[in-house]
């Protein structure tokens, strides 16, 4: 069900949390934004102040998790859009036929709910009570962001990554056109050296990731990690995976009757970007954050950075990754073969 959809409850056991968020944001670090003007640094982590602070407070104080939450999260960019569709569509695959299914005419991000940024749009978030089990959720916080009790609860969390330099590329389009009017478009060189510098919202980038990475490796049955690149590469390898993460695998039937690869067709970047759904609808987050569907959906590819970066930023952002990542076990980019991440 649409968040929007979902009963809006009173606010009055919020607004502790609304007036802490209101004197935080006057004492916390302050860095340049990509979308609006500042974002501030709080538990490590750069948030806009419009809404990511208000929602990670929330969450922090208020969201109770259930053992069967599936949370997918990623840094922003790498792949929210088309994992939310491919989750959405196999835990509701025995709901749903494929010819007249809801994504041919709701956007992947009113499939289930965001928790943090944009779920409280002006009010609660109460409403996620609401919600029947399994409940899926999506997130842009890092992990560290979450309350204890969130993985005390056992609930699983899917992750996505994707290389940096492509992530980079992304998000520079993409919060441009969202870019507040009263402020000049951000260059690539600003937003690159925000990135290199970790600024950049939800980040840095590479604290996101190497903290759902670890937890992977001490809880592979909680989280699931999984990279764009892999998924671009062997699609119905990595969908399985997800599914059988879920808890709802693939039966061999299902496999015969070729379900996995038409939940991939269903959603591919060509069919969803496609669609009048995703060529016209917008996607009202909160009363700040309306954004067009169609910005979620640009190239769909990989190693489109080489027709942005020179070999100077290339190289600079190689050897971030490589400091970063030292002795963690985890590359980004595509995983050799047979050798996909943690998973074989
Ligand atoms: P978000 O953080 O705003 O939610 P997210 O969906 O994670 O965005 O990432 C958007 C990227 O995924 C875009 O990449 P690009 O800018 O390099 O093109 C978008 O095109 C890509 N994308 C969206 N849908 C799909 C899909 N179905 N398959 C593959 N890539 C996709």
């Amino acid at each position: 069900m649409a968040a929007s959809l979902l009963p809006h409850l009173s606010n009055t056991e919020f607004e502790e949390t609304y007036r802490k968020c209101s004197e935080l944001i006057k004492t916390l670090p302050k860095g340049k934004a990509w979308r609006t003007e500042h974002v501030v640094q709080y538990q490590g982590f750069w948030l806009n102040t419009t809404s990511a602070l208000k929602g990670v407070l929330l969450v922090q104080d208020h969201f109770k998790a259930r053992a069967t939450d599936i949370i997918l999260s990623a840094f922003m960019k790498c792949g929210t859009t088309w994992l939310r569709s491919l989750m959405f569509a196999t835990a509701n695959r025995y709901r749903f036929d494929l010819s007249t299914h809801p994504l041919l005419k709701t956007g992947p991000h009113d499939c289930f709910p965001m928790l943090d940024s944009y779920i409280y749009q002006g009010d609660s978030i109460t409403h996620l009570e609401l919600l029947p089990s399994p409940r899926l959720f999506a997130s842009h916080m890092a992990l560290d962001l979450f309350p204890k009790s969130v993985l005390a609860s056992g609930c699983k969390f899917v992750y996505i990554c994707r290389d940096p330099k492509d992530v980079l590329i992304s998000k520079w389009h993409f919060m441009n056109k969202l870019r507040v009017k009263e402020l000049a478009p951000l260059t690539l060189p600003e937003a690159y050296e925000l990135f290199c510098q970790g600024v950049s919202e939800f980040g840095p980038f590479w604290d996101h990731v190497l903290g759902y990475w670890k937890a992977s490796l001490e809880l592979p049955d909680k989280i699931l990690f999984l990279k764009y690149e892999d998924m671009k590469r062997e699609p119905s390898v990595h969908l399985k995976r997800l599914a059988e993460f879920m808890g709802q695998p693939f039966s061999m039937e299902e496999e015969k009757k070729g379900l996995v690869e038409e939940i991939l067709k269903l959603c591919s970047f060509e069919n969803l970007s496609n669609l009048e759904v995703n060529k016209a609808g917008i996607q009202h987050f909160s009363d700040q954050l309306v954004i067009e569907n169609r910005h979620f959906f640009r190239k769909g590819q990989i190693g489109d950075w080489e027709n942005h970066l020179t070999e100077e930023m290339k190289n600079r952002i190689d050897r971030i990754t490589e400091q970063k990542l030292k002795g963690s076990g985890l590359t980004l980019g595509a995983s050799p073969l047979h050798n996909c991440s943690s998973w074989e």
